[in-house]
């Protein structure tokens, strides 16, 4: 596995602390600035819980298979994510957990564990950061657009694609154990990063071909060269605020434990509105192509 940050030297690297004191999205709403740039900050009240999340989390909902987490933004284990599974022994949120607990096996990153889906109970005792409010779709019904998701990742995973969120949500991360390094793009940099429509609705450009191990594969991604990333280690006690539509891709440098969850407000809630409207003739036009004759 390439440790990116060796080589990925021209990244801006953002660290906690800036860069006004009061960064709430109220504030800045009511001063009627868009929050556009990322910014790191401490936070270590997430988990309101004096049993850990992860053991909480394996008390309700570890009797689960693991091809039945996910599903909002993505399926933690489906598809060709099974096969990375054979011969792990594998089956269950708890085997996870213990799996990933004891690190004699290499696992896969569990990516999209969906709270709402898996274990709304634990929703009580999580505790957002003021920087993340007001956000409007934190209801569970609103789950298509809010998403709390936690991930689970060993040293050395990755998420893989670059990509960006849908409808123009901005995104807010919570490390609670270990470190992930985080590589952001700004959105003026689509035209560098070779992307492609999504498979969901509204079927917006906001997959790409470029995985974290190609950061640096400039023969294969020669207009990766023109790109302004942004690099982040968000540790444990630390919380990342990605404005909308940021390119993102990440990697796991030690085994790592993380939340996020999608935001939407008065900064961007004419553009969700307007992404998902956008999305309608693409949603027409699918159907129509998918017609037999
Ligand atoms: O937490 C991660 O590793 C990546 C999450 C992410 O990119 C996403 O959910 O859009």
């Amino acid at each position: 596995m390439t440790v990116l940050h060796q080589t990925l030297e021209h990244a801006v690297v953002l660290e906690a602390g800036m860069p006004t004191s009061d960064r709430s999205a109220t504030a800045r709403a009511r001063a009627g600035r868009e929050p556009e740039q990322p910014f790191v900050f401490n936070y270590s009240e997430l988990w309101q819980h004096p049993e850990s999340m992860l053991d909480m989390l394996r008390g309700l909902a570890g009797d689960m298979p693991l091809d039945q987490l996910g599903g909002v933004y993505g399926w933690s284990v489906r598809y060709r994510q099974r096969a990375d599974y054979e011969g792990l022994g594998i089956e269950t949120l708890a085997d996870y957990i213990d799996a990933f607990r004891a690190g004699e096996k290499k696992l896969p990153y569990l990516r999209h564990i969906s709270l709402n889906q898996t274990a709304p109970e634990l929703r009580q005792f999580i505790k957002d950061p003021e920087e993340f409010k007001p956000n409007w779709v934190t209801p569970r019904w609103l789950d298509r657009l809010g998403g709390p998701e936690l991930f689970i990742g060993q040293e050395g995973t990755t998420f893989g694609h670059v990509h960006r969120d849908h409808a123009s949500v901005h995104v807010g991360f919570v490390q609670v154990q270990g470190e992930k390094e985080m590589i952001l793009f700004p959105p003026s940099d689509r035209p560098y990063l070779y992307s492609m429509p999504g498979r969901e609705f509204p079927y917006q450009n906001r997959a790409t071909n470029v995985r974290y191990v190609d950061l640096n594969d400039f023969e294969q991604f020669p207009l990766l060269r023109h790109a302004s990333p942004f690099r982040i280690v968000l540790r444990a006690g630390q919380a990342l605020f990605m404005p909308a539509n940021w390119w993102h891709t990440t990697y796991n440098p030690c085994d790592s434990v993380s939340y996020s969850i999608r935001i939407i407000n008065s900064s961007n809630v004419l553009r969700a509105v307007r992404d998902h409207v956008r999305g309608i003739p693409r949603w027409v036009k699918r159907m129509t192509a998918n017609k037999p004759a």
